[in-house]
């Protein structure tokens, strides 16, 4: 018999678990501007000006802020349109994804 063979699962899942959502994290850098971000932010992530201005005065002071929580997929897909709009203006901005606890 072989070293690695468990024993058969008894147990039959009854409920399907809610899948784990994900966040998006902005990372804050030195050479992108303010109101780069700010655009950013609510081009991809649909938030208010307000809410914007908000969080990248936070990534800018704490060095990083959570954007928002998405399934898996679509966390990344966001961080990755979100750090390509930067790169396509030259600058470094990065967002960020990492499952929640
Ligand atoms: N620190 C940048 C500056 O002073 C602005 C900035 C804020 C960049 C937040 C990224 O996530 C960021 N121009």
């Amino acid at each position: 018999m072989s070293d690695i063979e468990s024993k058969p699962r008894l147990k039959t899942r009854l409920k399907t678990e809610r899948p784990r959502l994900h966040k998006v994290i902005l990372l804050n850098d030195d050479f992108t501007p303010r109101d780069f971000v700010v655009i950013v932010l609510k081009a991809v992530f649909r938030t208010t000006a307000d809410q914007a201005q908000r969080i990248m005065i936070t990534a800018h002071r704490k060095g990083s802020c959570v954007v928002a929580v998405f399934t898996r997929e679509v966390a990344e897909q966001k961080a990755t349109e979100a750090t390509d709009a930067g790169r396509q203006a030259g600058f470094p901005l990065t967002f960020t994804t990492e499952p929640e606890e």
